[in-house]
């Protein structure tokens, strides 16, 4: 579905008020041209298997990723995918023997302090995945507690830990497969999980984070088709929660489109619109950017995506997937 129309409407709204002057409306195309140029770097970190690739995938959708090249051999190990104007850093964990594990581990610690052409740290957040069906958790402590958490700088904000395969998480057993959702004792057991890996985190690094758990889905070998996933509407609210409010609109432009996947989560009607609020706040505050408060740009443009109709219903209050859609109109 394309949104042009809509956005030619915003467009057209502002160039034509009257009550705005031409130096807000000269400061607001600027703004426009500088958030399309506007780029967020993800990391996902992770051990071998634990379902990187699938939550690229769930979260994203990978027709259109290109593999980067990295020139850097300190990097090399990192690869970079490029969706758009969000960049995804998949980056090895540890446990693939000593040798390997230092050279992963300095390859993300060069990375994570790596500074974008602002100046400004290039990694906007970092997801470090876990696998939610082993027991064997003491390498991604290790990535967590000696290698991330330190390097991350003052802010530890950028840091969020997920537990993926939820579905496996008590050998396959409490899972509904019928529903794709965690039935009470897996859910008892998942939040049981969550808090003692806080407190591991914790104990370790004197550092609090968020820690969730998820399903990316599993994906049948023969016909290459990926399960439902789980939480990946609350694991999209976390991942925006942990990026700079600014940056929030560039991840819904390349968000997957297939409103099944975002449909089975906790809460899902709060994260729906915790997602849906911050994707149009994060728009409304880059393109109102140093105008005069007086212009009510927001207002402005609430007003013409609600004369639109059914756009407002999918970027304010309808399903994830849509607004993804509509803001990727924007970003072209
Ligand atoms: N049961 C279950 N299996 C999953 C889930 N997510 C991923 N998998 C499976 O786990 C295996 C590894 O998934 P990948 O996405 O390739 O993992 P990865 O972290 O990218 O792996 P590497 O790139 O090899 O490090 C695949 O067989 C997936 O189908 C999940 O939520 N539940
Ligand atoms: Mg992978």
């Amino acid at each position: 579905m394309s949104f042009d129309k809509e956005f030619q409407t915003v467009i057209d709204t502002i160039q034509n008020d009257p009550t705005i002057s031409d130096t807000d409306k000269t400061k607001f195309f600027q703004n426009i041209n500088r958030l399309k140029n506007t780029k967020i770097n993800l990391m996902i970190a992770g051990g071998t298997g634990v379902g990187k690739s699938s939550t690229i995938n769930a979260l994203f959708g990978m027709e259109k990723a290109k593999v980067g090249t990295g020139s850097d051999p300190e990097t090399m190990d990192i690869k970079n995918y490029e969706l758009g104007n969000v960049i995804l850093w998949d980056s090895p964990g540890l446990g693939d023997g000593k040798e390997a594990d230092e050279r992963h581990a300095k390859a993300i610690i060069k990375k994570l302090a790596e500074k974008d052409s602002n100046g400004d740290l290039l990694i906007d957040m970092v997801l470090v995945i876990l696998d939610g069906g082993s027991r064997d958790l003491g390498t991604s402590y290790e990535l967590i507690n000696n290698v991330i958490i330190p390097n991350l700088g003052k802010d530890k904000s950028r840091l969020l830990v997920a537990i993926n395969k939820a579905d496996n998480a008590m050998s396959g057993r409490h899972w509904d497969y019928e529903k794709s959702e965690p039935m009470p004792k897996l859910i008892e057991f998942l939040d049981g999980k969550v808090n003692s890996t806080k407190a591991r985190i914790k104990e370790a690094t004197g550092v609090n984070v968020d820690v969730i758990y998820y399903s990316a889905g599993f994906t049948d070998d023969e016909t290459h088709k990926q399960e439902q996933p789980y939480n990946l509407s609350k694991l999209l609210a976390f991942i925006l929660r942990h990026t700079k409010k600014e940056k929030r609109i560039v991840v819904a432009s390349q968000i997957n489109e297939d409103a099944k996947m975002w449909e089975k989560s906790d809460n899902l009607e709060n994260y729906q619109q915790e997602i849906n609020k911050s994707f149009f706040q994060s728009f409304v505050d880059n393109v109102s950017d140093g105008i005069s408060s007086g212009a009510d740009i927001g207002g402005k443009i609430g007003s013409v995506f609600g004369s639109v109709g059914k756009a407002v219903g999918s970027v304010i209050g309808g399903v994830i997937g849509a607004a993804g859609g509509f803001f990727k109109s924007f970003f072209g």
